[in-house]
């Protein structure tokens, strides 16, 4: 489906209901159960997570923006101005706000994200700020995007947010592959990505005093409830975040407070006390490897901004 008015052009490949029951029932009926961190964001879940971006525990996005504002023009400069961004789970576009500032030429803006409600709103409110600005709203799980659509000129990734976090060492190194097939020589990508820091930071990040994180983790059940027919019954789950030092990330659980069955549909899945169902990995990184990665993926030079505290880098890699 394809609907056009003025500047803005939608293009929508989102996620149908049968593949999130079939992703859903799969990951509960193996062994270690899991849902991938994609699903967390339906409406209410992509609501929800703009608050977590408020919250005084959680410092990547304040930090990214703050990098992104003091670095503007230089980053701005590194990009080119001519150019395609096409920006990944562009969630409210924030941060793309501060880059298309910069960019006085004309260019083309195309957001890519899972929710529908949350991309159209912001990409239609860009539109309409920027006429001259040609808006493509691509409405898509993006790990699954097989190609771009063709656009001539210079393009850029613009992969905020360190949502690369969410992908295990293997899947990212062959997203970034994936993402490096995608761009010519010359073209980019500019990624956000959260460093490694002390424990308790990282843990207080993920478990704020105002349980807003762990009203986005359990909203994935509510969700499951609504769309697929389920009976969690929310008050007998908790939500559990920790640092594994080990795997070098923070992991998002819901935890079950009682042995219980659950039902979704026709199908039936059993908990134990203390069973968790894990919902999201959000990877820490130290620069050298992660420079290393990119290298091995195709990626040629790079340019790195970080705040005064490292908490947090955003790179621009040239392919
Ligand atoms: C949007 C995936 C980068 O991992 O920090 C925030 C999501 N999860 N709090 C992250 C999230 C719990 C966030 N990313």
């Amino acid at each position: 489906m394809s609907i056009t008015s003025k500047n803005i052009q939608i293009l929508d490949f989102q996620p149908s209901l049968g593949s999130f029951r079939t992703e859903v029932l799969m990951g509960l009926k193996s062994e270690k159960k899991y849902i991938d961190s994609k699903w967390l964001y339906d409406e209410a879940g992509s609501a929800l997570f703009e608050n977590i971006t408020a919250l005084p525990e959680y410092y990547p996005t304040r930090t990214e923006l703050s990098i992104l504002l003091k670095n503007a023009k230089e980053i701005t400069s590194c990009v080119g101005e001519q150019v395609t961004l096409v920006d990944f789970g562009s969630g409210s576009s924030e941060k793309v706000k501060i880059l298309l500032n910069e960019m006085k030429q004309s260019i083309s803006y195309m957001p890519v994200d899972i929710s529908k409600e949350f991309l159209l709103e912001s990409a239609k409110q860009i539109a309409n700020e920027n006429p001259k600005l040609n808006v493509t709203a691509i409405c898509a799980d993006y790990t699954k995007l097989p190609d771009l659509p063709f656009v001539p000129g210079k393009k850029v990734i613009f992969f905020p947010g360190s949502t690369f976090g969410n992908f295990e060492v293997k899947k990212g190194k062959e997203f970034l592959k994936r993402i490096s097939n995608m761009l010519k020589v010359g073209d980019g990508l500019l990624i956000g990505l959260d460093l490694k820091k002390s424990h308790q930071i990282l843990n207080r990040a993920y478990n704020d005093d105002s349980g807003v994180t762990a009203a986005f983790n359990l909203n994935l059940l509510k969700r499951i409830n609504r769309e697929l027919d389920g009976n969690f019954d929310i008050t007998r789950f908790e939500h559990f975040a920790f640092f594994n030092e080990k795997q070098e990330r923070v992991e998002m659980h819901l935890k079950s407070l009682q042995d219980q069955f659950v039902t979704i549909g026709e199908d039936l899945i059993e908990f134990r006390k203390n069973e968790t169902i894990h919902t999201e990995n959000s990877y820490k990184f130290d620069l050298e490897t992660f420079e290393l990665m990119a290298k091995n993926s195709g990626f040629k030079n790079h340019s790195v901004w970080t705040d005064p505290d490292s908490l947090f880098s955003v790179i621009y890699l040239e392919k």
